[in-house]
This record gives structure tokens, C-alpha cells and sequence, in this order.
């Protein structure tokens, strides 16, 4: 496989002024009839012709109307031109039911779709597949399926045809195509400027019952874009197609939005609390996309953080405005330390805009998107909300209809706020979790506060300058009060000092309130100080932080020195749970713990080799340890976070649900389940019972539940990929991985639908203890279905090859288990070239 490199781009030698595709469905031999208007680019000195295409059968090729024979190759098409505009058209034959990889053309339970981001477009006919040629597009589907749709607004529809028009340009990634036997849940939405818009969500017929919520959060969405970014919709209709067979979570295709079907079929019966919260933010950010990546998208694939961390910033101020903020950005913050803070510390850290890649596929990661987010946050912290806002508005204005650029993007910053961005800019460029070292002094009434920050090498960059770091910080007195209110301390060295002056008490700091920069914060406070925090801290974020500084501690010391879990905490910890005047969300969230594999990390960090039995006894210890300590208190939590009535998504009631749940959790470690049995006999909804299925499993009477829930819901494929997943999360250490062998001979198991294969090898990566069992029985069976599932789904093996990626932090014998297994994928014969790199970079 080749190398792509930022530096080496060029424009296109050509515009795309108009593409006209038919398409003539057949499950093994569909036909692509393409006749692509170009025109030379005077923006570029390469007018060499080629086009990509993959796996295509050429049929014929045709210049002005004359017939060419184009010299092909396994990347595409190259061919003579005129230097003038001149019309290509071709016919290709391509096999979407025999594409498992899914991408381009495919078919999933019966039905034609599309999967084209990144480079998927060349795999359904020749064309110039790069995000920067962009043009409108018009398309006729031709075939017997009752539903036949594509991009844009529809046009002549006829019993064995359909047509449609997308009049703004976009790039080919952005095409899709769905045909089959389809419902649609219909509804409309009138844009701010008095526009209907059709909308409507397509299901296969038996789903149409789980698609209301998912209606509801669209209309939200163009509601909040519209108020929030001054953003209006721009087609006649809008459609989202459910998909089963699906390698990501979703796609923002033009006005037809292609779902995996578990990121928008909701139901009370089917879905959890966190499946509804997760479905209403995917819709957001796809239909937020609209914007920010189709109306304004990348230059080229290094860019990519220029709509994904943007656009995932907006869907967290969307959720953020829907439902609780502080509990939105904890939950981002233990997202981006379970997902982004290994990727960094590892060997696949790269920057959030990379410099050069070999399948761009590999790079939809936790450092694009949320710490592309992150430095979004950042910016929007350090010159207020109303210059984001003018920013924006400027970013809409300047680059509507480009492929742009972080450079484009810096510049609207700049030439709003008059700021030299130049520097804040290495947060695009270097890779790397920044440590934020902090000491204080104080003198005379005179309170200081000593930064220091440093950037660990990562791969390819052995030395990093000092990023911007827009650094929250608040002032408490010792009573509790708040004497300084959060302001933001704007670092730009490698160490700075910061005073405050006039305290005649010496003040405890806040620091980093809200997570206000992607860092890692080492901060000697000690316990006394953490437990004031955990009382006091007026930024919601910074007091369930300072618990989990405790329950962190208290983890570190019994694995290092088998200490009983912190008392100071346990009672910190009680004093928060009962506060009634705290959300319940909030509640429920401190009542978790870091988990096994952020410890093992933690470990790593100060040196030590994590042990994951050791690591996985202290944890159920402090469980142990909470269930005892709270025994008191527990009955009453679950008894009045009930929530009576009729099963509502909301975010209230889900937050009662969470904390009673939290609290059955732990009930069940002393009453053997027997509340958890109770609740899952009268479960009426998904979260009741999931979580009584899993209390029930934690303590160890499971199976006659699992049993009874499989055959309640054996229809029902999401449900099932619950089942599969809870099984293998919840596995004792020594059991996790003959426990995924046996689901992988279930019949069920069907490794051709990547929800199913990750409901059981997810899981197995993340059930650390079971995972890194000292018989590498995981390892080996993780690396046998990854070479089985190669040869069909590339995409799917490569990304879940990162289950590896934190080899080495752990000790000689699980390194080496783990190398050995690792080079007996990379010599696997005719290895795709997404896996391929992953492993390579994994073990480099
Ligand atoms: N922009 C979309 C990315 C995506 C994707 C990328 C590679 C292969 C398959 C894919 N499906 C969707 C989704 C998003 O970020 O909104
Ligand atoms: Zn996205």
C-alpha cells in the first residue's frame, strides 16, 4: 500500500461541472451508466486523466460520444483527453451481493445501499473520488424495488424507474443510493424561512413502530441549528434509511442519511436509557453535517477533523442543551479517557490532522473526532462564546460550497478576534496527551499558581513544543465559599505563573474546571483536599473529579499495596449521594468507578506494570467495599428513583432510572440478587431490564434470566447483539474467552454483520480482566476471527485490531502472547491493506 502525504497535495486537473448517473439493479450484475461533464481546472498545472475505480467491470468508455479503450489498472482509469470541456461517459457492472466489505454499492437484508466515505465511490463507477471535486448530481434508478431512493429532491417516478436531483455540489463521498422494500415514518418540518420540508425515516416493514424518537430528534436538530448557528435546511426532503448491515455508527449522505439500524430504531421494550441518549445525538450530528462537511467539506482526507470535530462539537452543545450539560461533559471526559487517552499514549497516536496515512479508513478515530472536538472547546473558550459565534458566521459566509481547510478554518478565528493563532495551531499538528504539572504558593495575601506542561514523545515526534492552554480555574475558601469565580488562565509556555492577589486566607484552587483542556493533570493535593473538593466544588465537573481522584487513589493503593478502599472517600462519596438537591444523572455518575483499563493505564503511567487480576479484585473490592458502606442507604435510593408511569426517554426520568439501577447494582452484591430477580419479573422497559440481567448475572444467578430473555426476544437482532454482549462483558476473567468461543458457535452468531461481531469481540476487548487472562486464550481467539473476518470486511477487522493497541503496557509473558498473535495476522496471505497497517503500526 501506498503513502499519502498532507504536503503532497494538488488540485484535481479538472472540474466536475455535472454528473448524470443510472443505475440498472441487479443483485450480481448491476449496471452504472456515468456521463460526467469535465472541464479543465485552471487552478492546477497536472492534466493528467485518471479516475479511480475498484472491483469495476468496464464495459464501455466513451469520450464526446466517441469510444475510447482506456488503460486500466487495479486503482482506475486513465485515459487521452481533449484540452477542452468534453463529456466522459462509461458503463460498468459491479456485484453488490457478493460486497460483504460494505462499502460502495451492497446489500443488506435484501435492500440496495451505499457506503461511500471515504473512497467508497470507486467502487460503483470511474470517477475523480477525492472530497475536493465537488458537482451536483442527478440520478435514475432503475428496477423493481418498491422503494428506490437517492440524493437530493425527487423527480419523475415511473413503476420501474426513479429520479432525483441534488442541485448543490457535492463530493462523490457524500452520494448514496438505497432500494428495497421499505416503510417510511413520515412527518415535516417548516424551516425558519417558511419552507416545508419532507421528512421521513425508512425502516424495513415490522420496524415502523421504532422510529418516533428518532422523528423527534431530527426536528429538534434542524430547530437547534437553525436558533443556535443561524443554519436552515436546503432541500425538499429529508430522508434516514435503517440499515442492519453497517460498518460505523452513521452517514450525513445529501439529504439521504444512510443509519446503522441501532443508531436510530428506538423503542421502551428495545432500547435503553443509553440507547436513546446515543440515537438522538447520532441524528444530531448528521443532520448537523449538512453544514459542517456537506455544504462546506475537506480539501483532502487529512483534513477530516475539519468536519468531524467540528460537527461532533456541535452535536455535544445539542445534547448538552437537551439534557443535563455537567453530565454531558463527564460523560465526554470518561469517553475521551477510555477511548482518545489510549490511543495517544499508545503506538497509533497521531495528530488530530495526520500528516500521511495508507487507508484513510484507519483514521475515523477517538483523535479525530472528540479531540478534534476538544480543540474546538478549546478555541471556543479562549475567545468567548459571541467571537465563536461571529467565527462561525464568517466560516458559513467565506467557504460556503469549498473544500476547505484547518487553515481556512484558523483564519476565520483569526480575522474575527485579531488573534495570532499560529501557535494554538500545534494543537492540530502534534500528537500527544499534554501533562499539566501545578504548584502552588502562597505569600503575603498573594496566591500563585506554578504550571508547567510537557508533551511525551510519541511516534515520529520525539520533541513538542508548548501548547495553548486555556486552563479554568476557581478559588474556594476554606468554609466552602467561592472567592474567585472561574476565570481562564491562558497558558502558552512551558511554564508560567499565575497570581492572585488580596486573599487573606490562603484559597484552595479549582483547577481545570469543566475539563477546560485535553490534558492529563498531576496536582499533589492529597486526600483532605480532594474530599473538600468532592464537598464543596462549585463547578459540577471538578466535584465528581475530585471523587474520582479518590476512588482512583483508592484503587492504585490496593493494587500496589493491597490497602482497604479509602474510607475518606467512601464517606465523601455517601455525603454526595444523598444530597437530594443533586440530578440523579449526576448521582449515578459518581457512584461509578474508573474502569480496570484506565487504571492499567494510571499504572503504566507512574511506572509500575499493571496486573489486570490485581487490577480487576481491587475493583470489585470497592464495589464490595460502596455496597457495604452504603447498605443503609441503598434500599432507599432505589425505592424512590422509581419512576412510576408510563416509560418516558426524558432525561430526568432516565436519570432516576440510572440511579436506581446503580443502587440495585450494588444491593445485588449483598441480596444475591434477589431485588435485581424482582425487577427484571416486572421489568416494562429495556433499561429495567438490562440492568436487572446484569445485576442478576454480577451476582452470579444469571442464567435461568439470560435463557428467559433470550427466548422473549430471539426476533429481534439488536436486542440479541445485547445478549451476545452482556454475556461476554460480564464473564469472570478466567471464563470471558471460552465464553465468546462458545457465542461465536451460537447459531446467531453471524460474523457478516458487524453489530453482531462486535457485540461478542467488543465486548471480549473490553472486559480487561478477561481480555488480558494470563492464558491468552482471548488474544488467540480475537486474532483467529480477525483473520477470518479479513478476507470479507477489511474496515471492521482493521478497527477492531486496535483492541491490541495498548500491548505494551503490560508484562513480558502477555507482550509477548500478544506479539506472536499480532504476527500471525500480519502474515495472513492476501491480508487487506486497512489491516495490514493497523498491525504494522501496532507493532512498530
Ligand atoms: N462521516 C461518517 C463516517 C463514516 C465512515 C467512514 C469510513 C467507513 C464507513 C463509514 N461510515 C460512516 C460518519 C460520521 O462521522 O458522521
Ligand atoms: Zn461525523
Amino acid at each position: 500500500p501506498q503513502t499519502v502525504y498532507l504536503e503532497d497535495y494538488t488540485p484535481f486537473g479538472f472540474i466536475v461541472e455535472a454528473v448524470d448517473l443510472t443505475f440498472r439493479l441487479h443483485p450480481t450484475a448491476t449496471r452504472v451508466l456515468s456521463r460526467i461533464r469535465f472541464l479543465p481546472n485552471p487552478e492546477a498545472s497536472d492534466r493528467t486523466f485518471f479516475l479511480h475505480g475498484e472491483d469495476l467491470r468496464l464495459i464501455r468508455a466513451a469520450i464526446d460520444g466517441r469510444e475510447i479503450t482506456p488503460e486500466l489498472s487495479e486503482a482506475g482509469l486513465r485515459a487521452d483527453v481533449p484540452d477542452a470541456p468534453f463529456t466522459f461517459e462509461a458503463e460498468v457492472e459491479i456485484s453488490p451481493a457478493t460486497n460483504t466489505a460494505l462499502e460502495g454499492l451492497y446489500m443488506s437484508s435484501g435492500m440496495y445501499c451505499t457506503q461511500c466515505e471515504a473512497e467508497g465511490f470507486r467502487k460503483i463507477t470511474y470517477y475523480p473520488d477525492r472530497p475536493d471535486v465537488m458537482a451536483p448530481f442527478e440520478v435514475r434508478i432503475e428496477g423493481d424495488q418498491p422503494v428506490m431512493l437517492s440524493n437530493g429532491n425527487p423527480g419523475a417516478r415511473g413503476a420501474d424507474f426513479a429520479e432525483w436531483t441534488d442541485p448543490w455540489p457535492k463530493p462523490a463521498y457524500l452520494f448514496a443510493l438505497v432500494a428495497g422494500d421499505l416503510v417510511a415514518h413520515r412527518d415535516s418540518f417548516t424551516t425558519a424561512s417558511g419552507r416545508k420540508v419532507d421528512l421521513a425515516i425508512w425502516v424495513r416493514p415490522g420496524d415502523e413502530g421504532k422510529c418516533a424518537f428518532g422523528m423527534e430528534a431530527l426536528k429538534k436538530s434542524m430547530r437547534w441549528d437553525e436558533e443556535v448557528y443561524g443554519r436552515e435546511y436546503d432541500l425538499d426532503v429529508f430522508n434516514i434509511v435503517a440499515v442492519d448491515d453497517f460498518n460505523m455508527g452513521a452517514m450525513e449522505n445529501k439529504g439521504l442519511n444512510i443509519f446503522n439500524s441501532s443508531c436510530v430504531l428506538a423503542s421502551p421494550e428495545t432500547s435503553t436509557d443509553g440507547n436513546f441518549e446515543r440515537i438522538e445525538a447520532i441524528i444530531a450530528h448528521e443532520y448537523f453535517h449538512n453544514w459542517t462537511g456537506n455544504r462546506i467539506t475537506c480539501r483532502d482526507w487529512f483534513q477530516l477533523c475539519l468536519k468531524e470535530g467540528l460537527t461532533v462539537h456541535r452535536d455535544s452543545e445539542f445534547t448538552s442543551d437537551m439534557r443535563s450539560a455537567p453530565v454531558k461533559r463527564i460523560s465526554d471526559v470518561i469517553d475521551l479517557r477510555a477511548r482518545q487517552f489510549p490511543e495517544d499514549q499508545g503506538p497509533l497516536s497521531h495528530p488530530v490532522r495526520p500528516e500521511s496515512f495508507q487507508e484513510i479508513n484507519n483514521f475515523y478515530t477517538a483523535t479525530v473526532y472528540e479531540k478534534g472536538a476538544e480543540v474546538i472547546g478549546m478555541l471556543k473558550r479562549l475567545v468567548d462564546d459571541d467571537a465563536y459565534h461571529r467565527a462561525l458566521d464568517l466560516y458559513f459566509e467565506r467557504h460556503d460550497g469549498d473544500a476547505a481547510t484547518i487553515e481556512d478554518w484558523l483564519k476565520v478565528f483569526e480575522d474575527t478576534t485579531g488573534r495570532d493563532l499560529s501557535q494554538f495551531k500545534r494543537w492540530y499538528s502534534q500528537s500527544g496527551t499534554p501533562r499539566l504539572h501545578v504548584r502552588e504558593e502562597y505569600e503575603g495575601d498573594t496566591f500563585t499558581l506554578h504550571f508547567r506542561q510537557e508533551t511525551p514523545p510519541t511516534p515520529g515526534q520525539p520533541d513538542k513544543g508548548p501548547q495553548v492552554l486555556p486552563i479554568a480555574v476557581g478559588l474556594l475558601n476554606p468554609n466552602g465559599d467561592e472567592v474567585t469565580p472561574t476565570q481562564i488562565l491562558e497558558m502558552t509556555q512551558a511554564e508560567q505563573s499565575f497570581t492572585f492577589e488580596g486573599l487573606r486566607v490562603r484559597p484552595i484552587p479549582s483547577i481545570l474546571r469543566g475539563f477546560s483542556a485535553p490534558v492529563m493533570l498531576d496536582h499533589a493535593e492529597g486526600k483532605d483536599r480532594r474530599a473538600f473538593l468532592l464537598a464543596h466544588d462549585s463547578d459540577a465537573f471538578n466535584r465528581w473529579e475530585a471523587g474520582r481522584e479518590l476512588a482512583r487513589e483508592s484503587l492504585v493503593q490496593t493494587v500496589l499495596t493491597g490497602a482497604a478502599s479509602d474510607a475518606a472517600y467512601l464517606d465523601g462519596l455517601k455525603a454526595v449521594i444523598r444530597d437530594e438537591s443533586l440530578d440523579p444523572a449526576y448521582r449515578a455518575l459518581m457512584l461509578g468507578q474508573p474502569t480496570q483499563s484506565e487504571l492499567a493505564g494510571l499504572l503504566y503511567e507512574r511506572g509500575e506494570t499493571p496486573d489486570p487480576e490485581a487490577i480487576h479484585d481491587a475493583a470489585e473490592g470497592l464495589r464490595d467495599a460502596k455496597a457495604a458502606a452504603f447498605a443503609g442507604l441503598l434500599p432507599g435510593l432505589y425505592e424512590d428513583n422509581q419512576v412510576p408511569g408510563p416509560y418516558s426517554p426524558d432525561a430526568q426520568s432516565a436519570g432516576r432510572r440510572a440511579l436506581a439501577n446503580a443502587a440495585l447494582s450494588l444491593l445485588s452484591r449483598r441480596d444475591h440478587g434477589a431485588q435485581a430477580q424482582a425487577q427484571y419479573d416486572r421489568a416494562g422497559n429495556m433499561t429495567e431490564q438490562l440492568s436487572a440481567l446484569s445485576a442478576l448475572i454480577d451476582a452470579g444467578k444469571g442464567d435461568l434470566a439470560l435463557g428467559r430473555f433470550y427466548d422473549q426476544w430471539q426476533g429481534d437482532r439488536l436486542v440479541i447483539d445485547k445478549w451476545f454482549a452482556l454475556q461476554v462483558m460480564l464473564a469472570a476473567p478466567e471464563e470471558t474467552a471460552a465464553v465468546a468461543e462458545r457465542l461465536t458457535q451460537h447459531p446467531d452468531f453471524d460474523m457478516t454483520n458487524p453489530n453482531r461481531f462486535r457485540a461478542v469481540f467488543g465486548a471480549l476487548a473490553g472486559n480487561h480482566a478477561g481480555f488480558h487472562y494470563r492464558d491468552g486464550a482471548a488474544y488467540r481467539l480475537l486474532a483467529e476471527w480477525l483473520m477470518k473476518l479479513d478476507p470479507l470486511n477489511p474496515q471492521t477487522t482493521a478497527r477492531m485490531c486496535t483492541a491490541f493497541q495498548t500491548w505494551k503496557r503490560y508484562d513480558a509473558d502477555r507482550q509477548d502472547m500478544i506479539r506472536a498473535q499480532l504476527e500471525r495476522i500480519a502474515a495472513l496471505d492476501g491480508l487487506s491493506g486497512d489491516t495490514s497497517e493497523m498491525i504494522g503500526r501496532i507493532l512498530a
